[in-house]
């Protein structure tokens, strides 16, 4: 028999959390930054109370446009960020900012470039700028990114920039959240575009090529049309090169013109809601792969993985009807 007073207090909280939430998020619609900022940091350290936020944020979200720019460490892309934001602010629109820290050892000196630069923009309450360095975070980067973009886009910001290093699946996963992917490429790189390519050319929509003011700028442009004559995209659009000189804003002109163009063919071709659905396929997949895992770790016991490891390293066990039994057992439930 449940004790009537638990009942209560359970009845109470989750009442209170709920008016709370109506609370938090009158306020951050109404363009509270306070309550933005406190509403990313339950969502990004998943707090609880964070999933039902999400519920409730969910319906007034799908209005912003989602830029992902990524690029290699160092490309310029803060700057160029920075630039648009100048530009879209110009234009009234409010921004949203996130800078995807993959806290690696290339990074130090920009992340204070990248603070001296907020600091500019604190007194301008259009401009909203988060920066995250949260790899192997819950749910995983790619994830609270995504998450954290839809308080954003919920929260009425007009459009979403987020910044990230190119370099990794990781990467790949939270530009695909975007609407329009910006990747920005800069001379000098050689074998590094053979590199990038990999996961980052197919994801492109437009390709940058900032430090334009260093020599092989046109050396870059032959290359990205040349492995652009390799694959020709289902959607029928040739990705546009922009060239920029990001610190002398030079190109941002251009560059927000091709994102632009991109948006008016994306609706033009009745593409947006089905780039939009193909990007959710990968995100439901992803989030039923974390709630099926979370369910097989409460399935098993403190120190089961380890034991059953050992079992099958040894050949006592065979994994295949390991997992099953486990997945069976996760599916009863
Ligand atoms: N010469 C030249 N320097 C540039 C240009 N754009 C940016 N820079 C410089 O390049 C450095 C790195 O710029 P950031 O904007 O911090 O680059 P980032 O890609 O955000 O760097 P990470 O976030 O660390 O990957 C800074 O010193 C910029 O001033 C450019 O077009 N030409
Ligand atoms: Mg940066």
């Amino acid at each position: 028999m449940a004790n009537p007073f638990l009942l209560f207090l359970l009845c109470f909280t989750l009442i209170s959390l709920d008016s709370d939430h109506h609370l938090l998020i009158d306020k951050l619609r109404s363009g509270d930054t306070r309550a933005l900022a406190r509403a990313i940091s339950t969502v990004e350290n998943r707090e609880p109370g964070s999933s039902a936020l999400l519920k409730a944020l969910f319906p007034h979200s799908g209005k912003a446009r989602i830029i992902g720019l990524t690029g290699p460490p160092g490309a310029g892309k803060s700057t160029l960020v920075d630039h648009l934001a100048r530009l879209y602010r110009k234009e009234n629109r409010t921004v949203g900012i996130i800078a995807v820290d993959p806290t690696s050892p290339y990074t130090g000196g920009a992340i204070l470039g990248d603070r001296i630069r907020m600091q500019e923009h604190f007194s301008d309450p259009g401009i909203y700028i988060r920066s995250m360095a949260t790899r192997g975070s819950l749910g995983g980067l790619a994830r609270t990114t995504a998450d954290v973009a839809t308080v954003l886009d919920a929260s009425g910001r007009d459009l979403v920039m987020i910044e990230t290093v190119g370099v990794g699946q990781d990467e790949v996963d939270i530009v695909r959240l975007a609407d329009v992917t910006v990747v920005i490429l800069v001379p000098g790189m050689g074998d590094d575009v053979q590199t990038i390519k990999a996961g980052i050319m197919e994801i492109a929509d437009i390709f940058v090529i900032n430090k334009s003011d260093h020599d092989g700028a046109e050396r870059v442009e032959r290359e990205i049309r040349a492995l652009q004559s390799l694959a020709v995209r289902h959607d029928g659009w040739t990705p546009p090169i922009v060239k920029t000189v990001a610190s002398e804003g030079t190109g941002v002109k251009d560059l927000a013109a091709a994102i632009a163009e991109y948006e008016s063919y994306l609706q033009k071709e009745n593409l947006a809601l089905k780039k939009s659905a193909e990007n959710w396929q990968e995100r439901l997949v992803e989030m039923l792969r974390d709630a099926m895992l979370e369910k097989s770790r409460q399935q098993l016991g403190n120190g089961d993985l380890a034991r059953f490891a050992a079992e099958v390293a040894e050949h006592k066990r065979d994994p295949y009807s390991l997992v099953e039994e486990i997945s069976a057992k996760v599916g009863n439930n």
